[in-house]
C-alpha cells in the first residue's frame, strides 16, 4: 500500500504547532467548481487575470468587466465549500482548542473559506460580495450579468449616488492589498511554527512572498499543489497532490 503524500516531519510538526497559519489560492476551490486563474483548462483562459483585473481595462471596457464579475459571482453562487476548505476549518478548530492560534489568509474572492466555517480569516485580495463606486467609493449592489445585448456602455452598472462606475471590491493589479489584510497575513506568518500554501501558483506578490516570511522566520513551511509552484524549491516540503485530498488526512 503506498502512503500520504506528505513526510511524518509535517505531521509532528503540526500536531506540536502552538501557531499555524495557512496561504491559500484559486486552487483550493477548483474542486468545488470554480476555475482556476492560470491553469490550461481555467474556465476563463481567454482572459488573463493581467489583462483583467486591472484599473484601465476596467475604465476601456467596463461593461466587459463588470460582467466577467457578475459571471464568477454565479458560478460561486452555484458551487459548495470541498473537503478542503472543511479540513482548515477543522484544522483552526484543532489548533486554537488546545490553546494555539490560528489564522487563514486567503487570496481567494469566493467565500467559500467562510461558508465552510473558518473563523480567523483574512482576505488578502478582496470579494466578489461586494461591490462600489470607483469615484465616491459609496457601497453598490454588485451588478447582476448585462443583457447578451449589450455592448460598450450599454448595460453598464452605475453608482445611484454620483454615476460613477460600479467595481468590485477586489484588490487589482496595481492596487495595494487592504492594509489591515496583509498586515495581519504578514504577522501570522512570522510568527507561525507551522506554515501552510495551498493551491497558489506563488506568482502575484505581496501574498507570495507570506511562505517565505515564515520560512526565514523559522517556521516550516509546506506547500499543497498537484505541481509544484514557482516558490516549492525554497519551502521545507512540496506535498503532491490535490487540496481536498491531501488536507482532510492530514487533519485525520
Ligand atoms: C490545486 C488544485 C487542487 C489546481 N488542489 N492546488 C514583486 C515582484 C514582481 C511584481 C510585483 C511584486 N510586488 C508587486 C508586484 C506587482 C503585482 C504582481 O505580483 N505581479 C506579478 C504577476 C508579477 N502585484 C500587485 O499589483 C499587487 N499589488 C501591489 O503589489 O500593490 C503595491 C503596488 C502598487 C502599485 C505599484 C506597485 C506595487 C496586487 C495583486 C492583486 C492580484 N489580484 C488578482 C485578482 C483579484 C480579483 C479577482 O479575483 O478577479 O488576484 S490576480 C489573481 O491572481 C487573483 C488571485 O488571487 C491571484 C493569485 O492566483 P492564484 O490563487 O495563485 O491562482 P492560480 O490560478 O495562479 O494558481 C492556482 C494553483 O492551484 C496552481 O498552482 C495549480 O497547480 C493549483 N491547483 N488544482 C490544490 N485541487
Ligand atoms: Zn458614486
Amino acid at each position: 500500500p503506498i502512503g500520504p503524500p506528505f513526510s511524518d516531519t509535517l505531521v509532528r510538526r503540526l500536531r506540536q504547532a502552538r501557531r499555524v497559519a495557512v496561504l491559500t489560492g484559486a486552487g483550493i476551490s477548483a474542486e468545488s467548481g470554480v476555475p482556476t486563474f492560470r491553469d490550461p483548462d481555467g474556465l476563463w483562459q481567454r482572459f488573463r487575470p493581467e489583462e483583467l483585473a486591472n484599473v484601465e481595462a476596467f475604465l476601456a471596457n467596463p461593461t466587459l468587466v463588470q460582467g466577467w464579475y457578475a459571471h464568477r459571482r454565479q458560478v460561486v453562487e452555484d458551487v459548495e465549500p470541498n473537503a478542503g476548505h472543511y479540513a482548515l476549518a477543522e484544522l483552526e478548530r484543532w489548533v486554537t482548542g488546545r490553546g494555539g492560534q490560528f489564522l487563514l489568509a486567503t487570496q481567494n474572492v469566493d467565500g467559500l473559506h467562510e461558508r465552510a466555517g473558518s473563523q480567523n480569516l483574512v482576505e488578502l485580495h478582496g470579494s466578489l460580495r461586494r461591490s462600489h463606486c470607483l469615484d465616491c467609493g459609496a457601497p453598490a449592489p454588485p451588478p447582476t450579468a448585462p443583457p447578451a445585448d449589450a455592448d460598450g456602455e450599454g448595460g453598464v452598472a452605475r453608482c445611484a449616488a454620483c454615476g460613477g462606475l460600479v467595481r468590485p471590491d477586489v484588490v487589482w493589479f496595481g492596487e495595494m492589498l487592504p492594509e489591515d489584510a496583509i498586515g495581519r497575513a504578514t504577522e501570522a506568518a512570522a510568527l507561525a511554527d507551522v506554515y501552510l500554501s495551498v493551491g497558489t501558483s506563488a506568482v502575484v506578490y505581496p501574498a507570495a512572498g507570506l511562505p517565505q516570511v515564515a520560512r526565514q522566520a523559522g517556521a516550516y513551511v509546506a506547500e499543497v499543489n498537484p505541481t509544484p509552484s514557482d516558490i516549492a524549491w525554497r519551502l521545507d516540503e512540496q506535498v503532491p497532490g490535490r487540496a481536498g485530498d491531501v488536507l482532510p488526512a492530514l487533519v485525520e
